[in-house]
């Protein structure tokens, strides 16, 4: 496979820090020599790539912007991995956005001190793998429905409930789960080998095929106070940690439109029809170009909002913005690329269609297109319309 070079039509590139274009070629070069070349065989099998992690972990990513327990990166350099980690697959980035995002994030920002100490380290290290469980079978855009209860007994809580759709389900070794008390959500930290907890691979999917997605079970699942993460009152937590993971998806986003147009645009200067290259085709171009002004217009809408977050002034409303745009962007640009490639873009010796797949969850997960459009609207009308 040819390598990759970015699309950096406003050439954007100069405005990286020596450091930031390290992570980002560092990143790069992994997903083109040891991704690429396994990612189509577990889209066939349906299975995440765990080969992968040592060097994953190794490379510092999966805490990349966590202070003090991970990398501690700045925003731009964080969203660069995300986007290069999703030019190689979603499945990847969705592993990394959950680890760090997710689960390391309400440890680092809810846990005590003893929690941080036991869990953060390791789960840097890739050796505790960790899952998010917020999504119920009927409680996934309004997650305030969730029927998961955890109920205090002396020094324990037990929990009871389903969590679905749960990314690093089956892989987990630390499930971070979201509950509803007497006293409104809290968060637990679930070992997955505890009593009456059970784990189960949902198989039949079109989508992030590459990616390990579960139902957990809990029955009377017991665990100590220790583990409930102390400063996590209500459902603004489980929200906070949202904010973190959409952010990369908003860059990871752009790393798979960028691989689908790359290669449309490489097939369509060597692919003759009526006797010339499609790139010199009027109609060709114009979708082309619609690709490379959206990802153009979306890297310029990270790039500014990660100098905000970095400031503490990134709103979640800034964040839903970046989200609904970056993820419609690379579904149309998906669409568009696979058409380019005419009928050899429904085989998977091509990489869009399964970029274009995966967008569908990425278009629902972390809150659908319609859940940020209404997080938006609240924003600038100051009305509530969910
Ligand atoms: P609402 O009353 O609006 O909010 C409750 C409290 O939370 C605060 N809040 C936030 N705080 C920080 N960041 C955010 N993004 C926040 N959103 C809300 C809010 O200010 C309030 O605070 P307070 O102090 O007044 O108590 O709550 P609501 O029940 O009306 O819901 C609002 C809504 C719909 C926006 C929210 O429920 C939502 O975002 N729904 C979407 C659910 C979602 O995104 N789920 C994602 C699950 S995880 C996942 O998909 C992982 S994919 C993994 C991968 O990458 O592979
Ligand atoms: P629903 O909430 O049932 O929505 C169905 C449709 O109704 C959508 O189109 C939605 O936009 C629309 N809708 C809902 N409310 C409104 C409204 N007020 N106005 C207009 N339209 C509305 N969750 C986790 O907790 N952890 C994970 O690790 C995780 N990983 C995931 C991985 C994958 C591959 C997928 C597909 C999902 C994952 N999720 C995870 C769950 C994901 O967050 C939910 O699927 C998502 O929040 C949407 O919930 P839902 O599927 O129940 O859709």
């Amino acid at each position: 496979m040819a390598d990759f070079v970015g699309v950096d039509f406003y050439e954007m590139d100069e405005m990286l820090s020596d450091e930031q274009r390290l992570v980002r070629d560092t990143v790069r070069k992994f997903i083109q020599d040891k991704a690429l070349p396994i990612i189509e065989d577990h889209q066939r099998e349906g299975t995440f790539p765990i080969s992968l992690l040592p060097v994953i972990a190794e490379m510092g990513l999966l805490g990349a912007h966590i202070p003090d327990y991970g990398a501690g990166m700045d925003a731009l350099a964080y969203g660069l991995i995300m986007q290069e980690l999703e030019r190689g697959d979603t499945g990847i980035r969705s592993f990394a956005s959950v680890q760090g995002g997710l689960c390391m994030y309400p440890i680092w920002r809810y846990g005590s001190d003893e929690q941080k100490d036991e869990w953060l380290p390791r789960m840097d290290a890739g050796e505790v793998i960790a899952c998010f469980g917020l999504t119920e079978p009927d409680a996934g855009s309004d997650p305030s429905a969730m029927r998961t209860r955890a109920e205090r007994d002396g020094d324990d809580w037990v929990l009871n409930g389903v969590k679905y759709w749960i990314t690093n389900g089956t892989l987990a070794h630390l499930a971070v789960i979201w509950a509803m008390t007497d006293d409104g959500v809290r968060g637990f930290l679930v070992p997955t080998d505890t009593p009456g907890f059970t784990a189960n691979q949902i198989k039949a999917k079109y989508s992030l095929r590459a990616s390990d997605t579960a139902g957990l079970v809990m029955e009377g699942c017991r665990v100590p106070e220790a583990l409930r993460l102390p400063l996590a009152e209500g459902l603004k937590a489980p929200l906070t940690c949202l904010n973190e993971a959409r952010y990369g998806i908003a860059w990871g986003a752009i790393g798979a439109a960028m691989a689908c147009y790359d290669e449309a645009l490489r097939y369509a200067q060597v692919r003759v029809a009526f006797g010339r290259p499609i790139a010199g085709k009027q109609l060709i171009q114009e979708m082309l170009v619609e690709c490379v002004s959206e990802i153009t217009k979306a890297q310029l809408l990270c790039w500014r909002l990660a100098l905000l977050k970095d400031e503490g002034k990134a709103h979640p409303a800034y964040i839903s913005l970046a989200k609904r745009n970056n993820v419609a962007m690379a579904r149309n640009t998906a669409r568009m690329c696979r058409e380019i490639l005419g009928a050899n873009g429904i085989l998977d010796d091509y990489q869009t269609f399964r970029h274009m797949v995966n967008i569908e969850s990425v278009y629902t997960y972390e809150g659908t297109h319609q859940i940020h459009t209404l997080i938006v609207g609240q924003k600038i009308t100051g009305e509530s319309a969910f």
